[in-house]
């Protein structure tokens, strides 16, 4: 069988980015298909200047709305991280396979550490080496597939090489992994700027629609996102960035039609705006009502991340015992 792995970071509260790059698809196929694990990866939010007791929130939040977007523990095994120390242990000795060019040269860490430096914050030693904690992460389970919004894909293409290498070297262990990107609004971009990724960690909400935002509010904040100069509404990536985004999330959440097929049904921004919040809000709606029932009842969500991690320690362990040995290290007795 399939086995599919994916993660999301407790760094903020979740975006129609995340929902529509990793999650939508998680909830619709994956668990269906697959022996899929979905993990709240709160050991990657500590990679950032973070306050303790938000990432703890945050990720009890985390699951708490992943559930509520329509993960069924029944099928699928949802966990937290942390919970599962194989994760750190293999982490270890992924790094001693990495090297630290490869490692410098992923774009997110080049990204956030030069943010890192012009705030004076200093650069965290995990954000270099986060990337083989994240093929730890995927590794540990022997995956196949790997769900990621666009700007994970350089992660998952160095966790293929490490795998190889590791294999190469010690002996086969780890089944190499491959990303796959959904086809549409695999990288949904800030609604006030263009040429920025929707993220949960940015400082300014403007153009981040948060999966719990109130629907009116997603409504204004489509209603105000940039769009660019020109009237016609054409899908083009290049010269209107602000416009294909709009048409990407209509797309992605009204079931599918092309995004170039849907330019050619308007004649004006304001009414692609408008049916852009209306298919969004329709999506949102639902969620929204089974996030507030999951919401108050805390102790079945931490029921669910227990039997997960319960789950996710018995699949890793045997895997990561195995590149224990296969490294070179003495079995303890
Ligand atoms: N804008 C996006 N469009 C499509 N997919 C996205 N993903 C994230 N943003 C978009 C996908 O969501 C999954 C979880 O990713 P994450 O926790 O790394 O998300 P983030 O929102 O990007 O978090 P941060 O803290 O703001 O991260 P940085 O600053 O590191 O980008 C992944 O599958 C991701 O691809």
């Amino acid at each position: 069988m399939t086995t599919i792995f994916s993660g999301i970071k407790p760094t903020g509260h979740l975006t129609l980015g995340n929902y529509l790059g990793a999650v939508s698809r998680w909830v619709s196929t994956d668990q269906h298909r697959a022996d899929a694990l979905f993990s709240v990866v709160d050991l990657h939010a500590l990679t950032v200047e973070h306050d303790p007791a938000r990432v703890r929130r945050l990720s009890r939040g985390t699951a708490t709305l992943l559930l509520a977007a329509g993960l069924d523990p029944d099928v699928c095994t949802l966990f937290v991280q942390s919970h599962v120390d194989e994760h750190a242990r293999l982490s270890y000795l992924l790094e001693c396979v990495a090297t630290d060019g490869e490692l410098r040269r992923m774009i997110q860490y080049r990204e956030k550490s030069a943010r890192a430096r012009e705030t004076g914050e200093g650069v965290r030693f995990s954000l270099l080496s986060y990337p083989a904690l994240m093929a730890a992460d995927i590794l540990a389970y022997r995956t196949d597939e790997v769900p990621v919004g666009e700007d994970q894909r350089q992660h998952v293409e160095l966790t293929r090489d490490l795998a190889v290498r590791f294999n190469q070297r010690y002996g086969q262990t780890f089944t190499v992994p491959r990303a796959v990107a959904p086809r549409v609004a695999a990288r949904v971009m800030d609604l006030q700027d263009s040429t920025a990724k929707m993220g949960k960690s940015h400082a300014d909400g403007a153009g981040i629609i948060y999966l719990l935002d109130e629907l009116d509010t997603v409504r204004k904040k489509i209603m105000r996102a940039v769009t660019d100069s020109g009237r016609d509404v054409v899908h083009d990536r290049a010269a209107r960035p602000g416009v294909a985004n709009l048409l990407d999330i209509l797309s992605a959440c009204g079931g599918g039609d092309d995004p170039v097929a849907l330019a050619a049904s308007y004649d004006s921004y304001g009414a692609l705006k408008r049916d852009t919040a209306d298919a969004v809000i329709e999506v949102l709606r639902p969620l929204q009502k089974r996030h507030a029932a999951l919401a108050a009842d805390p102790a079945e969500v931490d029921r669910v991340l227990r039997a997960g991690a319960e789950r996710a320690r018995s699949l890793a362990r045997p895997v990561v015992d195995a590149a224990y040995a296969a490294i070179g290290l003495l079995p303890a007795a």
